[in-house]
């Protein structure tokens, strides 16, 4: 229903962050809902740097989910930046998605966030994820000591993978926002610029093909990204940077084929998103330890 002013009444909107582990799906949580590749997956903890919005827009509401990075114990100016950046998410939202990994043992690090979410009086939602993996009588047994986290406007198990119960969240998180406007233009999708997607299409590669110490000691510079004239290519270069020596000649590989691998499949995912060919120009550089400086996790983009 529209009102004089052409604005429709009941329309709800706000800011929701999703908060939880390192891997326990809140990047494929927000994808799903996103209907795109907004944010870079991986099976191995604390892939997500950014707070990373995808703006979902529906009939009468518009939500802004905040992807977060996983909370846990710092080791180095990273670690510290990544637990600030969950910080700032929650300090502004509307609601908050508190994410606990179904599949796992309910432990200490979700009592830890769950401790520092019982000070919030924003609305919170707890969400088991991975249900596709758990047999519904273990099901029972994690909601049973899930609701022992603390006190929580909903409890809903979903599967972020397959997508399962999780039109109920969002009927939820709907439920509990206030009323508002529409923030962002009905076009939107994220906060994300093209530049820094492509950089993390390229991390999320290197991540995966990549084991050990080597993914977490991965950041991705986008130099330059620039239509050609001809309006047909788009030219990127770009950088990895690692943080050893040897972990350069694992990035590079024998003749150059893994660095080869990662950027053609980085280069196909940017052809999605942007939607034009792209051309990819790959380097790969050492910057000694540089997740132990704090001038360098700037650099890489990693403030709030
Ligand atoms: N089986 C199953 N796997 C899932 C589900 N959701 C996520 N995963 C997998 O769990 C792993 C971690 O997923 P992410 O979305 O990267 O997790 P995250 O919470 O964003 O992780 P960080 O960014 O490190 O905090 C990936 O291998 C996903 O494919 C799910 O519902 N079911
Ligand atoms: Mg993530």
């Amino acid at each position: 229903m529209k009102n004089e002013n052409g604005k429709k009444e009941n329309f709800k909107s706000g800011f929701v962050a999703i908060v939880g582990r390192p891997n326990t799906g809140k990047s494929t949580l927000l994808n799903f809902l996103a209907k795109r590749k907004i944010a870079i997956i991986s099976d191995k903890p604390q892939t997500t740097r950014h707070r990373i919005s995808a703006v979902l827009n529906f009939e009468n509401a518009q939500v802004v989910l905040v992807d977060t990075p996983g909370l846990h114990k710092p080791k180095d100016a990273l670690g510290v930046h990544l637990n600030r950046a969950v910080r700032n998410a929650l300090r502004d939202v509307d609601a908050v998605i508190f994410m606990v990994d179904a599949s796992q043992v309910i432990g200490s690090g979700d009592l830890f966030i769950a401790k520092e979410l019982a000070n919030l009086a924003t609305p919170k939602i707890l969400v088991l994820n991975k249900i596709d993996k758990v047999k519904p009588h273990d099901l029972e047994v994690q909601l049973e000591v899930a609701k022992q986290l603390g006190d929580f406007d909903d409890i809903i198990p979903i599967s972020a993978s397959t997508g399962d119960n999780v039109d109920k969240l969002i009927e939820k998180i709907i439920e509990l926002l206030p009323k508002g406007p529409q923030y962002y233009p009905g076009d939107m999708f994220t906060d994300q610029p093209e530049r820094v997607i492509a950089a993390e299409f390229i991390r999320e590669q290197a991540i995966q093909m990549t084991r050990e110490e080597v993914p977490h000691s991965v950041a991705v510079e986008v130099q330059e990204m620039k239509p050609r004239k001809d309006g047909e290519i788009v030219d990127i270069f770009a950088t990895l940077f690692v943080e050893r020596e040897s972990q350069k000649g694992i990035l590079i590989g024998k003749e150059g084929r893994m660095l080869k691998d990662i950027g053609s499949k980085a280069r196909a995912e940017m052809e999605q998103l942007l939607g034009s060919k792209v051309y990819l120009d790959l380097r790969v550089r050492v910057k000694k330890d540089w997740r132990k400086e704090e001038r360098y996790v700037k650099q890489f983009g990693y403030t709030e």
